[in-house]
């Protein structure tokens, strides 16, 4: 079935987009709505892909319910920035736009972007418009398109980053909506529907109906595999030979997204499906995404992504139909090896002497309050200093390309703003997704719940004499994955509030999926399992060995070949 297909058996959001005008809807009319703070149901759905959500406080909610008042409605609105890289005269309008529109804060999120969260309806417009001034934008940083396209934030790693940020920035462009609809809804432009036949919307690469479902892109360069190449729909590993990039090797159907109770819904990795040059890169992202475009399950949108798309036809298959699109087979993969997933902290030096310093910033969010004073930090830094600001994968901020002239200013700031402790290893490499109280979805806490939660898995490691080992935990409110948790050594799931889901087993580079190992359990009943598993760890680790290895060593959990056994409980 195409894109183009009506079907009544197609999902309700496939005809809220056929009906929609090129995601117009009635937006304008429900932003026009005095009456109330939300905006009209299908509406809802239309907005993503112009990068915005609607959300309600769910704190006050109960209350306001009992008062007969309608929840506290407000907006999250996503920017897209592709590889993460913002300017810091960028980062100071952001800032700016933080007080005057949203929630006083700036939340880095798990795919190099940034979120504003508790918008309301009336200051919509002028906050996307906002955004928009400072030469960002929102469009397709959610929706059924491709979203923000991420790439590996650390330079000093690889004189070839540069490149592989164009090419990031290049297949970013090529796949963005073509549809007036934002700029004449967001931007006052020009409306284009009076006379639509005489000038049609297009778009070349979605079609009418756009994609099933998001879709996902990383590029990586390794041996570094912060971005989680092989959790997205698509993926490019640069291969370089003697620091010059010879090409990428493609990986398509990854993904991390379940439902709890629904054992036909599961995390998988991505598989490696061939090699391509870097002009050819465009030409392949457009090839997969028209495959998923005419191939994608457009009945059931818990079945709809391309990991199962790829998951149902087979590889070979997907080989075919890209031979086909591109009139060329991709070539053979070549060898390539990731060695670690997170971020590299404090100072590091570039290939061309200039120097990066990766700050963590706990859960992404950059806050003033009792505990921490990092938006202020970074203000005074991006007022201070002319250059440039790189969200990481692991929601953390690299000040980037900084002179060695400027290294001592840039310290001075941050001692300033007592943004001079180091978080042990493993509080470095943890991740929560937003969860509560914004996100609709959150059935239990993860961010404002994983700082504290640390805190207890540090004393546990003090305790068992390995305080300085790094152990990968990420948690979310919910089985849609979010902040990867599929690919962590222990994952934490939400299920209820104060229970989740315990895995065990990912590997700390990424390359393997973890493994339920309790279900539905509350914070004592886990630190009485990390006490064990972890004093187990201290004693009998081999040299070396990553936690995730040794619970596999040990029985605790089987090494997951395909994502359908995450599910199962040994
Ligand atoms: Fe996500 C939905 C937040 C990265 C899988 N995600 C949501 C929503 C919009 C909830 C909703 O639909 O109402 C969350 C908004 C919460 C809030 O209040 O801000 C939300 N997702 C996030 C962010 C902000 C988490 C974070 O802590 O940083 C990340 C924003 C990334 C960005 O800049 O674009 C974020 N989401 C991810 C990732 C990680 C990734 O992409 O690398 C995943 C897993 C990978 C994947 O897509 O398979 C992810 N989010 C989902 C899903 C499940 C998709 C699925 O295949 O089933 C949903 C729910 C859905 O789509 O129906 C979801
Ligand atoms: Fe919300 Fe679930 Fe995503 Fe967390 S994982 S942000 S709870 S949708």
């Amino acid at each position: 079935m195409t894109n183009e297909t009506k079907n009544e058996r197609l999902d309700a959001v496939e005809h809220i987009k056929i009906n929609s005008n090129y995601l117009r809807g009635t937006i304008v009319e429900s932003l026009n709505d005095p009456i109330t703070g939300s905006i009209a149901e299908d509406d809802t759905q239309l907005t993503k892909f112009h990068g915005t959500y609607q959300q309600y406080d769910r704190d006050s909610a109960k209350q306001r319910q009992k008062q007969k008042l309608e929840p506290s409605y407000s907006f999250m609105i996503r920017a897209r920035v592709p590889g993460g890289i913002c300017s810091t005269e960028q980062w100071l309008a952001i800032d700016e736009m933080a007080d005057t529109y949203a929630n006083q804060t700036i939340r880095l999120t798990t795919r190099q972007a940034f979120q504003f969260h508790g918008v309301i309806k009336t200051k919509l417009k002028p906050t996307i418009a906002a955004i928009n001034q400072t030469l960002l934008d929102t469009l397709a940083a959610c929706g059924d398109v491709n979203r923000n396209i991420m790439c590996s934030a650390s330079p000093e790693v690889s004189a070839v980053h540069q490149q592989v940020f164009k090419d990031s920035v290049a297949i970013s462009e090529h796949l963005l909506p073509q549809t007036r609809a934002y700029h004449e809804i967001w931007l006052d432009g020009e409306k284009v529907t009076e006379s639509p036949s005489s000038n049609p919307d297009h778009e070349p690469v979605y079609g009418k109906t756009y994609l099933p479902r998001k879709f996902k892109i990383a590029v990586v360069i390794p041996p570094s595999n912060d971005v989680d190449v092989l959790a997205h729909d698509l993926g490019f590993i640069a291969i370089t030979e003697n620091d010059q990039l010879v090409g990428y090797n493609v990986t398509c159907g990854g993904g991390m997204g379940t439902t709890h109770g629904d054992p036909k819904t599961f995390p998988l990795l991505a598989h490696v499906v061939g090699f391509c040059l870097p002009e050819q890169a465009v030409a392949v992202a457009e090839a997969v995404v028209k495959t998923q475009r005419d191939h994608g399950c457009r009945t059931n949108r818990k079945h709809a992504r391309f990991k199962y798309t790829v998951d149902d036809h087979g590889v070979e298959w997907l080989q075919q139909q890209l031979a086909d699109r591109l009139g060329y087979a991709l070539q053979e993969a070549k060898p390539f090896e990731l060695t670690s997933h997170g971020d590299r902290f404090g100072w590091h030096q570039n290939h061309d002497g200039s120097w990066n310093h990766t700050l963590f910033i706990s859960n992404g969010r950059v806050i003033d309050n009792e505990q921490t004073q990092i938006r202020s930090a970074l203000k005074s830094i991006a007022q201070a200093y002319q250059g440039e600001f790189r969200i990481t994968p692991n929601q953390n901020l690299t000040i980037a390309q900084v002179a060695e002239s400027d290294k001592a200013l840039i310290d001075d700031l941050l001692n300033q703003h007592q943004i001079n402790g180091k978080p042990s290893a493993t509080r470095q490499l943890a991740m929560a997704c937003v969860a509560l109280p914004t996100c609709s979805l959150a059935m239990a806490e993860a961010e404002r719940y994983l700082p504290d939660f640390i805190t207890e898995v540090e004393k546990i490691q003090s305790k068992h004499g390995i305080a300085g080992k790094p152990i990968s935990i990420r948690m979310t409110g919910c089985p849609n994955g979010c902040a990867r948790p599929f690919v962590s050594e222990v994952g934490f799931v939400g299920k209820a509030p104060g229970r989740y889901n315990m895995y065990l087993g990912g590997q700390p580079n990424g390359n393997r999926l973890n493994q339920l190992f309790r279900e539905n359990i509350t914070e004592s009943d886990i630190l009485s399992h990390l006490d064990a598993l972890i004093g187990d760890y201290a004693k009998a680790g081999n040299t070396g060995e990553a936690f995730g290895d040794f619970v596999i060593r040990q029985g605790h959990v089987k090494a997951v070949t395909h994502g359908i056994e995450v599910h199962i409980q040994n």
